[in-house]
């Protein structure tokens, strides 16, 4: 079996220095094997070091002077958070501390990362202090993966994880845990949330040895197992005609089933639940609320420490497309605000960061500023069903900073999305952040070598959102291809621009979907306008966009002031979302002087130059990255070029069609 090692393909910086390394650590663990066993990989293949592990000891004094050593000192009294971590590092000597065995793991794979990014030359002439503590409590990767092996939104080979309705474990489950642990995840839901034929048996005696497995695989880097399940399993797998969440005897069921389930797999973290949305069944069939709903499966994990994350994607996927009323946008607010206060404390919201569904660029979801006595985590998606799906570049951690960087007004002083998720609002421990995952089989991970720029970024932004999305993509480029001045430019150059030129060939001003039906790939203007799915442009011969305000659906209203009247106001809507938020005819000006329609000619024009231009930017690496890897990422900004093209194409002549407006700038239109 074949694959890369991603950014921890650890190159060699120097071996001038042959001295061997000693580890100390305290205690002897699963963790911290897998910490020292990093150091003796790490040591070797950048210095040509060898390390010798000593258990049960720390340096002697007279060891000190003439040895280089790194001590992982386990101290549960340590004034740290669980999983934070210290490093001091001076001439050769290194102390990794923390109070748990995580935290000692996250502290390794920190050090070795400075030696790298930093290119310490001599390890025994380095002076290194770093304190850190991480962002948000849960720090998680939902995988949408079947069990047949194929995975709902998956541009990147096959799962990993299943394969023939059976559990997969090999090299790449190692290999996988310890790439996430490396940017610090520490918890993994491995079933698709649309659970469907034997994955709802995934809790029962037939897996339950294999899981068992997987759990300590992962428990030996900090990662706790979780699966999606679903919530008609009293009455597919227990024989039960219901699975009302207030019936006694499901209740019952699911009190047994925890208890199984635990017994089988003692560090399994809970359950991921999809229900009452796309088809999903939930509470709602029984006239319940999802506060019951979630509640009574909190009841049956709690004796164990279990959580339930509950996802809040719930909306009418059968709506009619002439009725102008029922806005999806609203959907969210309206089915989880009244529900405010009554979920139990280990039931965890887990809020997409838009109130669509992972467009290019949406509004943060309102339910963010608006719950306030309930435990929340943001959900953004890494697998790029809407973004170009792993064949175009499109880096979106700039994304992802805005989301987190945004102001809720929710009237406390800590009042940011990241400051919500972290816990710091409302003082909870029971929250965090989630990526929909963008690994398969594929001998590079993520399909795009670029994209796992996503999947390193991910982690390291949940770990610490102080991190700007610049320092992350130049970590990640100086790691993954090795340090090069013109590497490190160009690459950075793609990256940093990828999110907005994307935005710009495909559906700017916060238009979003434009997308082919089903599968979202490619432009289709008017793919889901007649469709039942609630995403429209309506955009006719004079107007694009829906009126969200008052005098609309009334959207605008689920935020808090000053954005309410901010969004309501098109003289004041940021541009960006203006036609979320706006129905506007093409001649309006924008805040930018241009009108609606030239704006979207000139930003397809210019979008799709962009795309044209990371090619030539990879050309020119030639010869620095390694043959194969160049030659994938080579592929397909080829294609990337050409598909923004045909997005500039397809969306500019279908304005031109209907408004019969002429570009400015005379370019061609057909
Ligand atoms: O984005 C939509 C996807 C579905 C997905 C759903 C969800 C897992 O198109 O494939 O189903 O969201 O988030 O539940």
């Amino acid at each position: 079996m074949e694959f890369t090692n991603c950014w921890l393909q650890y190159e060699k910086i120097s071996d001038a220095n042959h001295k061997d390394i000693k580890v100390y650590a305290t205690t002897e663990g699963n963790i911290i094997n897998n910490a020292i066993e990093e150091l003796t990989t790490a040591f070797d293949m950048l210095y040509n070091r060898r390390v010798e592990a000593v258990f049960g000891g720390e340096p002697k004094d007279n060891e000190n002077a003439a040895a280089s050593s790194v001590e992982l000192r386990l101290n549960p009294e340590l004034k740290l958070g669980k999983e934070a971590f210290r490093i001091d590092c001076d001439s050769g000597r290194c102390v990794v501390s923390a109070q748990t065995q995580a935290g000692l793991l996250y502290g390794v794979f920190a050090l070795i990362r400075n030696l790298r990014v930093q290119r310490v030359y001599d390890f025994d002439k380095w002076s290194f202090t770093l304190e850190q503590n991480p962002s948000n409590p849960i720090r998680m990767l939902d995988h949408w993966d079947n069990m047949d092996g194929s995975i709902e939104r998956g541009y990147s080979g096959n799962s990993f994880f299943f394969e023939k309705d059976e559990i997969i474990i090999n090299e790449r489950t190692y290999a996988y845990a310890r790439l996430a642990a490396s940017v610090g995840i520490n918890a993994v839901a491995i079933n698709n949330v649309n659970v469907r034929g034997m994955a709802t048996w995934l809790i029962s005696d037939k897996y339950y040895d294999k899981l068992r497995s997987l759990s300590e695989i992962f428990g030996s880097y900090g990662i706790k197992l979780y699966l999606s399940i679903n919530f008609a399993a009293p009455i597919e797998m227990g024989g039960l005609d219901t699975s009302d969440p207030c019936d006694e005897r499901v209740k019952e069921w699911w009190k047994n089933k925890a208890k199984e389930i635990w017994q089988h797999i003692p560090e399994f973290g809970g359950f991921l639940v999809k229900a009452d949305s796309e088809g999903r069944p939930g509470p709602f069939t029984y006239g319940r609320s999802h506060a019951e709903g979630a509640n009574m499966l909190a009841d049956a994990v709690r004796p164990f420490g279990g959580l339930v994350i509950w996802r809040c994607f719930v909306y009418n996927c059968q709506q009619d497309w002439r009725d102008q009323k029922t806005d999806r946008a609203r959907a969210g607010y309206d089915n989880f605000m009244p529900l405010d206060g009554m979920f139990a404390d280990n039931v965890i919201l887990q809020i997409k960061n838009g109130p669509m569904d992972f467009q290019v660029r949406e509004p943060v979801s309102p339910l963010f500023g608006g719950l306030k006595r309930t435990n929340a985590m943001l959900e953004l998606q890494i697998a790029q069903e809407y973004t170009g799906q792993q064949r175009h570049v499109c880096y979106l951690l700039p994304w992802f900073k805005e989301i987190l960087d945004f102001k809720t007004y929710c009237g406390r002083e800590h009042d940011t999305v990241a400051d919500i998720v972290a816990g710091r609002t409302y003082n909870n421990t029971n929250c965090g952040i989630v990526a929909v995952a963008n690994t398969g089989n594929d001998i590079n991970w993520t399909g795009h070598d670029l994209a796992a720029a996503n999947w390193y970024g991910f982690g390291r932004l949940a770990f610490d959102t102080g991190l700007s999305a610049e320092e992350i993509a130049s970590e990640w480029i100086m790691q993954t291809f090795g340090y090069n001045e013109k590497v490190m430019e160009n690459v950075m150059e793609i990256l940093m621009k990828s999110w907005p030129a994307y935005e710009k060939y495909t559906s700017p001003l916060g238009i979003g979907w434009m997308v082919k039906p089903n599968h979202h790939y490619g432009p289709d203007v008017d793919g889901y306008e007649y469709d039942r799915w609630g995403t429209y442009h309506r955009a006719n011969h004079k107007a694009i966009g829906v009126d969200r305000t008052p005098a609309g659906t009334g959207y605008t209203q689920q935020y808090n002031e000053p954005l309410a009247s901010i969004y309501a106001d098109k003289r004041t809507c940021p541009q960006e979302l203006i036609l979320f938020f706006h129905r506007l005819e093409y001649d309006y000006v924008l805040p930018s002087g241009k009108t609606v329609i030239q704006h979207i000619y000139d930003s397809h024009f210019e979008g799709a130059d962009e795309a044209a231009r990371f090619l030539d930017l990879w050309r020119e690496l030639e010869g620095l990255i390694e043959d194969e890897a160049f030659g994938r990422v080579e592929k397909r900004l080829i294609h990337q070029k050409e598909h923004a093209k045909e997005w500039r194409d397809v969306v500019n002549s279908y304005f031109y069609r209907i408004s019969g407006i002429e570009d400015e700038k005379g370019r061609p239109l057909y």
